[in-house]
């Protein structure tokens, strides 16, 4: 009985001891599901936040893209009206151009390849591109590769892609690639896709498997063909005077839970790859997977040949040969 006495008080005076400790929270947006890759790297960051700065920081996570699309929320942590965004790196190269580069199609082998680059040397460099633009970018993440799904027809070739209308992100390499397919191209924020396929507005867009099943997407789209013609990545944006307004240890305390929980979103989007064909074709889909991605690569050969101008070969080649 003293014990528990004893223990209640002791318990009593952390509770008062908290509470007297000013207490911030902070915003952070996916355009996602809260089940899904995206959620589950903004809950695990949120949670780490607070364990790891003892409860004195607090992120409160909006999913569906409820505070906005992806560009909206990194225009809002711009501008610090919102504190924290997760993103892909869809519209980022209008904040961050040299973040473009990460975009270009058949760059990355398979995701092993794209995150030994984003963990290592040049993905480190491409995060500190983000600081003279307002932003703190914590660390990198993913959506994983992208495929392309319509209502139209299977697309088994190159040439099936010739004349679709899709809805693609607001992405300028995504744009010159896809009208290289012979794609008609339709740039439109996340949130606004569901509806734009279900009424014919579009005709198909591209995401990867953790994004077309926590959207559904299987409801409005009949075709599948997994031609992983390019990485996504996310990344964790925060407002850089938010930011440099932490004590070092809380700085340190974002950039590890901001790790923490890209570990988190890449176990999920593996989980979601490994399980997302069968699953999709259960709920009716047709998934081609057995593509001749050579023909896709061929496809694109004039376009490479312009992004080997805009970013140089040699930038180029230092991710392919990325080891
Ligand atoms: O970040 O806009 C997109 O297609 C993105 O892949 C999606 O919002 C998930």
């Amino acid at each position: 009985m003293q014990l528990t006495r004893l223990l209640g008080g002791l318990m009593l005076g952390l509770g008062f001891a908290a509470a007297a400790l000013a207490q911030t929270t902070m915003k952070i947006s996916i355009s996602t599901a809260q089940n899904s890759h995206q959620g589950v790297a903004i809950d695990t960051f949120a949670r780490e936040v607070e364990k790891r700065t003892g409860g004195r920081y607090k992120v409160q996570t909006f999913y569906n893209g409820a505070l906005g699309g992806e560009r909206e929320s990194i225009e809002a942590v711009q501008l610090g009206t919102q504190e924290l965004a997760f993103s892909s790196t869809g519209p980022v190269p209008n904040f961050v151009p040299e973040t473009k580069i990460l975009d270009v199609p058949f760059l990355f082998r398979d995701k092993a390849h794209a995150r030994a680059v984003l963990d290592g040397p040049i993905g480190q460099d491409l995060l500190t591109k983000f600081d003279a633009k307002g932003f703190k970018a914590l660390a990198w993440a993913e959506n994983g590769f992208r495929h392309m799904t319509n209502s139209k027809r299977d697309v088994k070739d190159p040439a099936d892609l010739k004349g679709l209308k899709m809805r693609t992100m607001e992405n300028p390499v995504h744009i010159q690639a896809y009208k290289a397919f012979g794609i008609i191209t339709t740039p439109m924020a996340f949130p606004e896709v569901f509806t734009a396929l279900q009424q014919g507005t579009v005709d198909g867009q591209e995401n990867p498997l953790p994004v077309i099943i926590s959207a559904k997407f299987e409801q409005v789209q009949k075709h599948l063909t997994l031609t992983g013609h390019v990485y996504s990545p996310c990344i964790f944006v925060m407002n850089k005077g938010t930011f440099d307004k932490l004590s070092a240890a809380d700085k340190q305390a974002f950039v590890d839970a901001a790790k923490e929980a890209t570990k988190a979103n890449r176990a999920r989007v593996d989980e979601d790859d490994a399980k997302g064909v069968a699953d999709l074709r259960a709920k009716g889909m047709t998934v081609i997977d057995n593509v001749d991605k050579a023909k896709f690569v061929a496809a694109l050969a004039p376009v490479q040949a312009d992004f080997e101008k805009q970013f140089g070969k040699a930038a180029l080649d230092q991710i392919r040969n990325y080891k």
